[in-house]
């Protein structure tokens, strides 16, 4: 029988290790055997309160605000992580960095990257039959076999790590403000902490780097750019499509763009945050344009904002942290206090996902999809239920806490020690 079976199952753990099952989007209704479409669009150190949609202090998120009443929005959502590639980690294996292996942020100098026996959203998909692109940063390792190409991308545009680590012509706004590349064979300047100007930013387009040092005045369009294109030869071709895009927003250096300057006055961060909705409204353009009915939309961030920025990091809302400040207390990403894992998040799907409400369901990484009927899930599953591929791991994969098994039954909670850390002053 022809049907389709699309559950995208999204569980939810506390801190403290009760369980949640939270949105279980279940349809069996005959769809003529197609297959749905993923766009995930991951904001990088995006604050919950810089969603207009949740702070009504942000009046910069127009067309977010758009897919949230178009869609659903889940107002207590929390990343796995609240720093880059440990959040990336878990969003594309359904497991957490004490499973995955992925705990800290790789480095410029790092030579790993996400555990090679770790199976990805983008291989189970990819294996499934989908066209599977990245676009964006990715940060889970950059040399060999790490490389998006190899981990279930057929198509990768993107930067390796975060922008702030290599140097640019195009410094843009940071604390502290960082120089541009160093010209012919001058020596390495003595330079600010935090900053890295000696390797200058790739771009890559698959294994190639087309670009270096990144322009980041143009990167937004890029994507842009690359997004779309990718939709739309995606959908021309027949098959399902899964797109990953890591965006640079709202993460530092801010880019000195054209909107900057057109919006002179106004704070850089509110001019990116701009920035960044126009470049998600051009995405969900294109697949309202394209693959309205049959793709599923998934807007969220991979940590809070990077509060020791100042007036560069982004709006937590109300999640200050400010009440325990005299136990440390802080907004900040890399810290486990809230403003440093809640994090916006959407869901757009018309006539599947209900429009115009809210979920209070608590959640982490979990974004598990699984395409086909009951009977074939078997190859489909994600390393959350046990990978495709056999694991080297000298832990036995087991199934996250929370997550349910093939057969419905819940996996026991595990209690895990969260340690908290210290506020830092700004910059
Ligand atoms: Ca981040």
């Amino acid at each position: 029988m022809a049907w389709l079976f699309l559950k995208v199952l999204l569980v939810g753990v506390s801190f403290l290790g009760c369980l949640y099952p939270l949105v279980d989007f279940c349809f069996s209704r005959d769809t003529k055997g197609q297959r749905p479409n993923f766009v995930i669009i991951l904001a990088d150190d995006v604050g919950w309160g810089d969603l207009g949609a949740n702070w009504a202090e942000t009046k910069d998120t127009d067309n977010l605000d758009k897919m949230a009443a178009e869609g659903m929005r889940f107002v207590d959502f929390h990343a796995a992580a609240s720093t880059c590639s440990p959040s990336r980690a878990s969003l594309l294996t359904g497991r957490l960095g004490l499973r995955n292996g992925v705990t800290h942020n790789f480095a410029v100098t790092s030579v790993g990257g996400l555990p090679l026996n770790e199976t990805t959203l983008a291989e189970v998909l990819q294996q499934a039959g989908y066209v599977t692109g990245m676009i964006g940063k990715w940060h889970l390792g950059h040399h060999g076999s790490y490389h998006p190409n190899f981990r279930g991308f057929d198509y990768y545009f993107g930067i390796p790590y975060s922008h702030d680590m290599g140097c640019t012509d195009t410094p843009g706004y940071n604390h502290p403000p960082c120089p541009a590349c160093p010209r012919g064979d001058r020596p390495s300047r003595n330079l600010e902490r935090d900053c890295y100007s000696d390797v200058a930013l790739p771009l890559y387009e698959n294994l190639n780097i087309v670009e270096q040092p990144v322009n980041l005045s143009s990167l937004a369009q890029k994507y842009a750019e690359k997004a779309t294109q990718f939709i739309q030869h995606a959908s021309t071709s027949g098959r399902p499509f899964l797109l990953y895009v890591g965006l640079a927003h709202m993460h530092v250096p801010l880019a000195r763009t054209q909107l900057s300057a057109e919006t002179w006055g106004r704070r850089p961060y509110a001019a990116g945050l701009r920035e960044m909705d126009s470049l998600v409204g051009q995405i969900k353009d294109k697949v309202d344009r394209t693959a309205k009915n049959n793709t599923f939309l998934w807007f969220t961030g991979d940590n809070g904002p990077w509060a020791q920025k100042c007036e560069l990091a982004g709006s937590v809302g109300p999640f200050t942290g400010l009440w325990q400040t005299h136990q440390g207390g802080s907004p900040a990403k890399q810290t486990t206090w809230e403003g440093g894992h809640r994090v916006p998040a959407l869901a757009y799907w018309p006539g599947r996902v209900p429009s115009n409400v809210t979920s209070t369901a608590l959640l982490r990484c979990c974004f598990t999809p699984t395409a086909g009927p009951p009977e074939r899930m078997e190859p489909f599953r994600l390393s959350a239920w046990g990978t495709t591929r056999p694991s080297t791991s000298p832990v036995e994969p087991k199934p996250a806490m929370g997550a349910s098994d093939p057969s419905g039954t819940m996996s026991p909670p595990l209690s895990l020690t969260w340690k908290t850390m210290q506020r830092k002053p700004c910059l």
